[in-house]
């Protein structure tokens, strides 16, 4: 049996329309009522309203990405308990729809980061790219973070200080821009929201964040098997502490953790290579045999590393993650389930026709469809090859 392939869509303000992608030869549709705040509740009325929207486009919805975590849940705080409650009601919600896969993360403040989203590549191509010495920039010269200079090697301190010493009043816009950018169509935060939210994990710490991620699942994944919905947590992007901030979903044990902090097989993780892939220590294709059917989702992406840790977003076949040893592996769970895990190529080059447009960075259409054929190609082969066809 084979994955689904599915393809992000930022909703009816995406530049990329649902025909562009039905041209891809995406099978299936990943989305979010991204105008919801986090924390409220997805009424039924507004989920079927999307679902209608992309039926009458001969298209499914296959996952939720994201139902977000209100930041009172990860920190324990404040209104948690409500923005629980209505977490299972949101939950309830989707599966009376007949929805059935919730992606989220637990990562403080900031979603995914970047310092670049126009890296050049050789081909003249554009990548998201993260560098150690340009965050240092931000977070030292431009957030201002108390203690932060403590948190890098010290020749990150020396090459941030002289490189920001040079920087124009655009690359210091831009690198904000950078950072702070979330998802499209989500809040948009200032530096100084950034700092007050900061200071509400001075206290929480690796265990601590743990701890409220268990109780979190120990509250909502018994409502998730009750209606028959997966949660599929992304893991951390990049995998790694930034900011002074507790990241707990960025390795092997990290997940293992994750799905033994309740009983219920709902509970489980959308295992995605390029953010897990740009820590050296993580081991793939172990990971995937490890996590079993717990995973729910898939995101395939590449990254390329170098000896500081910076890191672009290679080819999807490129790059550090050996792409066939990973699918390889994701398609012998797939052979013992009767449905079909869903897999979405995770963001692609700024390329060709998409080269002048203004689209959502990592999410323009060629470049992920470049790495949609890639893939099914890939998939396809091993497929034959392993007679699971
Ligand atoms: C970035 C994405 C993430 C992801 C969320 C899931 O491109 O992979 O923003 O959607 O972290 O909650």
């Amino acid at each position: 049996m084979r994955l689904k392939q599915t393809w992000r869509w930022f909703g009816p303000n995406d530049p990329v329309s649902l025909q562009d992608i039905h041209q891809a030869g995406a099978q299936g549709i990943v989305t979010a009522l991204h105008h919801v705040p986090h924390g409220e509740v997805w009424t039924v009325d507004e989920i079927q309203e999307r679902i209608d929207l992309l039926k009458k486009n001969d298209f499914t919805w296959d996952v939720i990405e994201s139902l977000s975590i209100h930041e009172d849940i990860k920190t324990r705080s404040g209104d948690y308990a409500k923005y629980i409650e209505n977490y299972k009601t949101s939950l309830r919600n989707l599966a009376k729809c007949g929805m059935n896969i919730v992606t989220y993360n637990f990562m403080p403040v900031n979603d995914w980061t970047r310092t670049d989203i126009a890296y050049r590549m050789k081909d003249g191509s554009k990548a998201l790219y993260f560098n150690w010495t340009d965050l240092a920039i931000f977070d030292i010269h431009l957030l201002k973070r108390k203690g932060a200079e403590a948190t890098y090697p010290a020749e990150i301190v020396a090459k941030a200080a002289a490189k920001f010493a040079k920087f124009t009043s655009k690359e210091t816009d831009e690198l904000i821009d950078t950072v702070l950018f979330g998802i499209p169509g989500e809040e948009r935060r200032s530096v100084d929201a950034m700092r007050k939210q900061l200071e509400r994990y001075t206290d929480i710490d690796h265990k601590a964040l743990k701890d409220n991620m268990a109780y979190f699942l120990q509250q909502v994944a018994p409502v998730a098997s009750e209606v028959g919905i997966k949660l599929a947590v992304h893991p951390d992007d990049p995998p790694f502490d930034i900011l002074g901030l507790p990241r707990i979903v960025s390795t092997h044990q990290d997940l293992l953790d994750v799905v033994s902090a309740t009983p219920e097989l709902s509970n489980g993780i959308c295992f995605c290579t390029g953010s897990l892939g740009a820590n050296p220590n993580n081991d793939l294709a172990a990971m995937v045999k490890a996590l079993d059917t717990r995973i729910h989702f898939i995101h395939l992406r590449n990254t390329k590393r170098d000896e500081e840790g910076n890191f672009y977003e290679a080819d999807h076949l490129g790059g550090d993650t050996d792409m066939y040893a990973v699918i390889k592996e994701l398609l012998t769970i797939q052979q013992k389930l009767d449905t079909s895990i869903p897999f979405r190529p995770d963001h692609g080059h700024q390329m060709l026709d998409d080269m002048d447009k203004v689209t959502n960075p990592g999410y323009s259409a060629i470049g992920r469809l470049r790495g949609l054929a890639e893939l099914r190609g890939l998939e396809l082969g091993i497929v034959r090859s392993e007679g699971w066809e």
